[in-house]
């Protein structure tokens, strides 16, 4: 192959947010957009570029085949040394972080919109991770758009490098006469599941399963026709023996089958409505790219994933991984729910909040103080990887499950009654205009720090409940590491009872803005812990749209999701 210089202009808006680029697919299938995208994740690499390897993969959703063979023409061009891409596109992106540890690559490039929807008329992303294996800190992504800003050319084959990407197996070319590319075509599991069995006791696990410790157990895992059916069925029925019918949906589509592939109460209704049956000890459900879990109980009891998160950290003794590593800190998302909180300071271990997105625990994980965090989003993870990882999470559920011999609810009732509850509960205004909401932000960081803010009473109309304000702000995070500041990360109305309130625009959508309201309020008492959330928390909902004025500025009455 020889390689080509192709001239370019530069696109707008090439920034990446939250996680990655993410924009509808005919935003990415313009003629160099995607070209453009990756020519400046390359140049990001520097004189690291040249001879190095990288990891190629992603969701398997609609354009990530396309997008795959665009990546592998142009790393040849660009002098790249060896490629490791998942057969046939595929890597969820816990398995893409994995595999970028494991061979210890310069990074790797994941082609997911994660739970966004996906197919011609839906949604396509591109994520940068770094040699941690982690998504790219803010430093990195602001260079990559910084350098979308000014592309002028890219480099890429003069004709498409021929590699059979359903084949595994190590192909070799010559580029320009000279320069080796190798590109390794590898098996989407194997590498990954080779971890899971050094993390967890895949034994007393079977036990489990099997029904052979003495109770029933019945598994239902709905991967919503995203990347973790091949996982599921590897790991779950081929290496467990759980049963076929252990799991549905397991075949990834390109469009998910039409459906959001977000595991949560109203997207993964029918894991819900199976869940509510009463038949299966534990549901779970995935989102597109592998790095979400939502976990159910018998007859679908919800388990909060702020709730997930501390009721993990409270048993991590009976996973042999932290038996070796020992645990070190606790982490969380800003807008989650503080409960693993209390666990981190009964149990005498560091703990950080840190803004909204993965990227924000890696440094911490490098320096070996985190061992297990997680977001209210639906992701839980731990320092094996640097990505948030569903499958891990529901290991994991089942390693304390068969080590406690209790049931999900059971188990979350005894974390309430001695570490007390976090109500939690996360309103979605999705698909709004950009510019009221932006305004709604504006308006309610004023309010927000404003100093005569503190003390102020406010009083849900309704039922006349008062809550006193303690502290407003605009949430900004300072990298205990690097020493790196995030600002702007989320308006926080904090109140004297520990209840908090929060406001947020999504950093993954792919147009328009979508408004995220976080409601967080603890409870100690035990005879309270079994009432609903929703009711729980309805005065402090009502006082957080009174404050914010959200129908005004959005003209929308009720939320599209609630979790
Ligand atoms: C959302 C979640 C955030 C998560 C991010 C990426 O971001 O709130 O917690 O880290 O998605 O997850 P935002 O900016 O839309 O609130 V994934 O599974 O989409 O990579
Ligand atoms: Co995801």
């Amino acid at each position: 192959y020889t390689t080509k210089k192709v001239p370019t202009t530069p696109f707008d808006g090439q920034k990446p947010g939250t996680s990655g680029l993410r924009k509808a697919v005919k935003v990415f299938q313009q003629p160099n957009y995607t070209e453009n995208f990756v020519q400046s994740i390359l140049n990001v690499l520097g004189d690291k570029l040249a001879g190095s390897t990288l990891v190629v993969g992603g969701d398997g959703r609609f354009f990530g085949k396309d997008a795959v063979k665009i990546i592998i023409n142009m790393c040849a061009a660009n002098r790249v040394g060896k490629l490791f891409v998942g057969q046939n596109g595929i890597l969820s992106t816990p398995a893409a972080s994995c595999l970028i540890r494991k061979h210890q690559t310069a990074g790797g490039i994941i082609l997911t919109a994660s739970h966004n929807p996906g197919g011609p008329d839906a949604d396509f992303g591109i994520k940068f991770n770094t040699s941690n294996g982690g998504p790219a800190p803010d430093a990195v992504t602001n260079q990559i758009y910084s350098l979308t800003t000014k592309i002028s050319e890219y480099l890429i084959t003069d004709s498409p490098v021929a590699v059979d990407l359903s084949k595994i197996g190590s192909n070799t070319f010559t580029v320009d006469g000279g320069q080796q590319f190798t590109v390794e075509v590898i098996d989407s599991v194997s590498d990954y599941l080779l971890l899971m069995k050094d993390i967890f006791d895949f034994e007393s696990i079977k036990k489990l399963l099997s029904g052979s410790s003495g109770k029933p157990f019945k598994l239902l895992l709905n991967a919503m026709h995203g990347v973790t059916g091949p996982y599921v069925k590897r790991i779950f029925v081929e290496e467990l023996g759980a049963g076929d019918d252990c799991c549905v949906n397991t075949t990834p589509l390109e469009d998910f089958g039409g459906h959001h592939p977000d595991p949560n109460l109203t997207y993964a209704a029918d894991l819900v409505k199976a869940m509510a049956q009463g038949n299966h000890q534990l549901g779970a459900a995935f989102d597109g790219d592998g790095d979400r879990n939502m976990i159910l109980g018998v007859k679908a009891f919800f388990v909060t994933p702020s709730d997930s998160l501390a009721v993990l950290a409270a048993n991590l003794e009976c996973i042999p991984y932290f038996k070796k590593t020992g645990v070190r800190g606790y982490a969380r998302s800003m807008p989650t729910a503080a409960a693993v909180d209390r666990v981190a300071k009964e149990t005498g271990k560091e703990f950080f909040e840190v803004p909204t997105g993965w990227k924000y625990f890696g440094n911490l994980m490098d320096a070996g103080r985190l061992s297990l965090c997680g977001e209210e989003s639906f992701g839980t993870g731990s320092d094996h990887i640097r990505e948030k990882d569903g499958v891990w999470a529901v290991l994991a559920w089942l390693s304390v499950l068969a080590h406690t011999g209790l049931g999900v609810e059971q188990l979350l009732k005894q974390h309430w009654a001695r570490f007390g509850r976090n109500f939690f509960t996360r309103y979605d205004y999705e698909g709004c205009e950009s510019d009221p909401c932006n305004k709604m932000m504006a308006e309610l960081e004023a309010k927000a720090i404003e100093p005569s803010f503190v003390g102020t009473p406010l009083t849900a109309a309704s039922s006349g409940k008062v809550y006193t304000v303690a502290k407003g702000d605009n949430f900004e995070y300072t990298d205990p590491i690097d020493n790196s500041v995030a600002k702007g990360q989320g308006i926080r109305v904090l109140f004297s009872d520990g209840s908090r309130v929060i406001y947020r625009l999504s950093g993954t959508g792919s147009a328009g803005a979508t408004v995220r309201l976080y409601i967080d309020s603890y409870e100690s008492d035990s005879s309270k812990h079994s009432l609903d959330a929703e009711e729980m928390l309805g005065p402090l909902v009502e006082i957080a749209l009174q404050l914010s004025r959200l129908e005004h500025f959005t003209g929308r009455s009720k939320p599209t999701v609630i979790t």
